[in-house]
């Protein structure tokens, strides 16, 4: 049967499961966050990676309760940690381009944050630097509602999506999440080295945090480390995991 209608019995049957990868303050070493990203357990195929399902979530509407979803299974995960006095981290949510556009981003997010007691400030949603890019002038209204909730705004993937620095100033952007394929070359590529110095100068100088994706090697960080990037996400420190794997990782077990 088409991937569609398994999805919605993925969903309905709960066979979606969020994994939580590590985000880190360069300066100093500690977890400061993590972002969530969606995997789907299928128990015939196994793993199904959300670069195959969500895109037809995306093109059959299932965006919307599968974002849904997301948002508070999220926002719940947070908030237990914090329940458990574990140390205080906030969680990002990657929002996708017809989710972010064509749904009730707005509604579902302030509904996910009632529902979990999470506190605003402890959520940053993750927007593609296309999605804003596609209707700059809605996408701006979008982001002052969302943003009016209290919680973060990042740009995901930055420096892949065409999107015009007249644009970028007006959001109110918290967060710039170089793409990892500028990290990936470091140190061994020159243009590359220009372009993330770039991006981290350019956001930092707009009132912005920079974070690099995608960071795998110590030759990376010390790089990002000399430029003053703030944080970093990648396999030098850990790939995603399920919420268990990373809640030892917050009590300094793993
Ligand atoms: O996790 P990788 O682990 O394969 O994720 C691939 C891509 O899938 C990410 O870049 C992200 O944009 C997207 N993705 C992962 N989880 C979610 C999610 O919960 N919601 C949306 N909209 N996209 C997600
Ligand atoms: O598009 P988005 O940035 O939301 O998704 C991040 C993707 O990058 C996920 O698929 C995640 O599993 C993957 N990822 C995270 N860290 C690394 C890394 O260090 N190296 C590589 N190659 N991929 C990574
Ligand atoms: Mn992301
Ligand atoms: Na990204």
């Amino acid at each position: 049967i088409a991937l569609e209608s398994r999805l919605r019995n993925a969903l309905a049957q709960g066979h979606l499961q969020l994994f939580y990868q590590p985000q880190i303050d360069i300066a100093s070493g500690s977890i400061i966050g993590c972002e969530a990203l969606m995997r789907w357990f299928d128990p015939v195929e196994g793993m199904i990676s959300p670069g195959r399902f969500i895109p037809v979530a995306e093109t059959s509407g299932l965006i919307g309760p599968l974002g849904a979803w997301g948002l508070e299974q999220a926002c719940c995960q947070a908030q237990s940690w914090r329940d458990q006095g574990l140390p205080a981290i906030s969680v990002a949510v990657n929002v996708s381009l017809h989710q972010f556009l064509l749904t009730d981003i707005v509604g579902c997010t302030r509904k996910a944050l009632e529902r979990s007691g999470l506190p605003a400030e402890c959520l940053e949603l993750e927007i593609t630097e296309s999605a804003l890019a596609e209707r700059p002038d809605e996408a701006l209204v979008v982001l002052r509602n969302l943003k009016n909730l209290g919680l973060r705004l990042a740009i995901d993937d930055f420096g892949t999506g065409y999107s015009s620095l007249a644009h970028l100033k007006r959001f109110p952007i918290d967060l710039l999440k170089i793409d990892q394929s500028f990290i990936r070359d470091i140190p061994q590529s020159a243009d590359d080295m220009a372009i993330s110095h770039a991006v981290i100068a350019m956001g930092q100088s707009m009132g912005m945090e920079v974070l690099a994706e995608g960071v795998e090697t110590a030759a990376q960080l010390e790089f990002l480390r000399q430029h003053g990037c703030n944080f970093y996400q990648g396999y030098f420190c850990s790939k995603p995991m399920a919420a268990t794997d990373f809640e030892k990782l917050l009590r300094g077990e793993a």
